[in-house]
C-alpha cells in the first residue's frame, strides 16, 4: 500500500514539473499529433503560452495523404487556396507539412504571439470533412 503511494506520488510530481516547463528553441516542449481514418487531428486542441516553442511530432496511420498546417485564419485560407490550385501540394514550409500514408514528421514552431490559431489539413475536403483544430497561444 505505502509502495503504490509513493509511485503516485513520484508520478504527480514529474507531471507538474512537466507542465510548468514551456518550451524552448533549444528544448522544445513535444507535441504528438495522430491523424485518424474519420479525418480528425488527435487531439484537436492544443494549448502553448506565448513565446513557447513546441516539437511537433505527427504521425499518420491512415490510407491518405494528409497535411499538418499551422496559422490564423488567414494564412489557412491562403494555403487553402493554393491546395486548389494545384501550387501548394504537399510541400513543407514554414508552419507546414504534408505526410504521406505511413509516415511521421516533425514540425517545429514558435508562438510568437498570443491569441487563436488552426491546425488544418487542407487535401481535398478534409478540411470541411472536419479535418481542422485549434491552438490557443496564451499571453
Ligand atoms: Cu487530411
Amino acid at each position: 500500500m505505502s509502495r503504490l503511494l509513493l509511485f503516485l506520488g513520484a508520478g504527480a510530481l514529474a507531471m507538474s514539473a512537466c507542465a510548468s516547463q514551456s518550451g524552448t528553441v533549444d528544448a522544445p516542449r513535444r507535441v504528438d499529433v495522430v491523424m485518424t481514418d474519420d479525418l480528425r487531428f488527435d487531439p484537436a486542441s492544443i494549448a502553448v503560452t506565448k513565446g513557447e516553442t513546441v516539437l511537433f511530432a505527427v504521425s499518420n496511420p491512415t490510407a491518405l495523404d494528409h497535411e499538418f498546417v499551422i496559422g490564423d485564419s488567414g494564412e489557412q485560407a491562403h494555403h487553402a487556396e493554393e491546395m486548389m490550385s494545384g501550387d501548394g501540394m504537399m510541400h513543407d514550409e514554414e508552419g507546414a507539412i504534408g505526410l504521406a500514408p505511413g509516415e511521421s514528421k516533425e514540425l517545429m514552431y514558435t508562438f510568437a504571439e498570443s491569441g487563436d490559431l488552426e491546425i488544418a489539413c487542407h487535401v481535398d475536403g478534409h478540411y470541411d470533412a472536419g479535418m481542422r483544430g485549434d491552438v490557443t497561444v496564451q499571453p
